[in-house]
């Protein structure tokens, strides 16, 4: 038996009450692993970089395997930068490349770097004006029930490239499902931890692409933004992004390229 497993923390109270987030996880386990993963959930509220949590919500709901969509990892990419700002010009870049406009771009870049703490979701933009399309405020929209389907597999192969922890495990997993969205063009992230400043651009079309350095350290304001096409339905998207239980398979015969 499956069952999907989320988590979400903030400290100052619960998130609907004003409390500031802290972190969040969501995994699909089966049964016998359930216990060991919701233990792990509590303790990542509990001992967080970003402040200790005095909320947490979990969240367990058992998964019917008729309802799972399978879509495929998306392909890592290493992009070079050795500060800030050349990581965000690489993201930049990328966005376009992937068919964002420009304006759309500055708009999204503006909307991380003006939050004032870390939202809990993602900002839905419009790919081609940058204006929100989404009415979730400083929610957002949290992408859940997904996980990769051959863990040990996919833990091996990231470590083979030097990728190790839970960031970029999971980092990956949301961005293959994020890109499997029809209505999504690309998608913009860096983390709110404060050590971790590490972000990337994902797309369908170009896959994973890693960026070094997207903020200074020390910096506890991440974000994550979707782009969509123009016309798209909010109410399927979000239902697509919230709801739609996705199982991302590993590619491991692919080639990660250097850039
Ligand atoms: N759905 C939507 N948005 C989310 C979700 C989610 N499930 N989880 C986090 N976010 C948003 C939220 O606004 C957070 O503040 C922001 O993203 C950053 O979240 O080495 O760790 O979990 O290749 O801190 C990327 C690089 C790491 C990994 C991203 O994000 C690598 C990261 P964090
Ligand atoms: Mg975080």
């Amino acid at each position: 038996m499956l069952y999907s497993v989320r988590m979400r923390s903030a400290q100052g109270g619960a998130h609907e009450k004003g409390g500031k987030h802290i972190s969040g996880a969501e995994r699909i386990v089966a049964d016998t692993a359930l216990d060991k993963n919701v233990l792990a959930m509590v303790h990542r509220a509990t001992s967080h970089s970003r402040g200790r949590a005095d909320f947490i919500s979990i969240k367990i709901e058992e998964i019917h395997r008729e309802n799972i969509q399978y879509h495929p990892l998306l392909p890592v990419t290493f992009c070079e930068a050795g500060n800030v700002q050349e990581g965000r010009r690489v993201a930049q870049e990328e966005l376009m490349r992937a068919g964002v406009d420009k304006i759309a771009v500055e708009k999204g870049f503006h909307h991380i770097l003006a939050l004032k703490d870390s939202m809990r979701g993602a900002m839905l933009l419009d790919a081609t004006t940058g204006e929100r399309m989404d009415t979730l405020e400083s929610r957002g929209v949290r992408v859940t029930k997904m996980d990769i389907e051959a863990a040990e597999t996919y833990e091996k192969t990231l470590a083979a490239q030097g990728l190790v922890g839970e960031h970029v495990r999971e980092a990956l997993v949301l961005a293959s499902k994020v890109a499997s969205c029809q209505n999504v063009v690309a998608e913009l992230c860096w983390s709110d931890d404060p050590y971790y400043v590490t972000g990337y651009v994902g797309s369908k079309k170009f896959g994973y692409q890693r960026i070094p350095i997207m903020k200074e350290r020390g910096n506890a304001v991440g974000g994550r933004i979707f782009f969509l096409k123009p016309d798209s339905d909010m109410e399927e998207t979000i239902k697509y992004l919230e709801e739609q239980v996705v199982l991302i398979k590993g590619q491991e015969e692919r080639t990660y390229v250097a850039k």
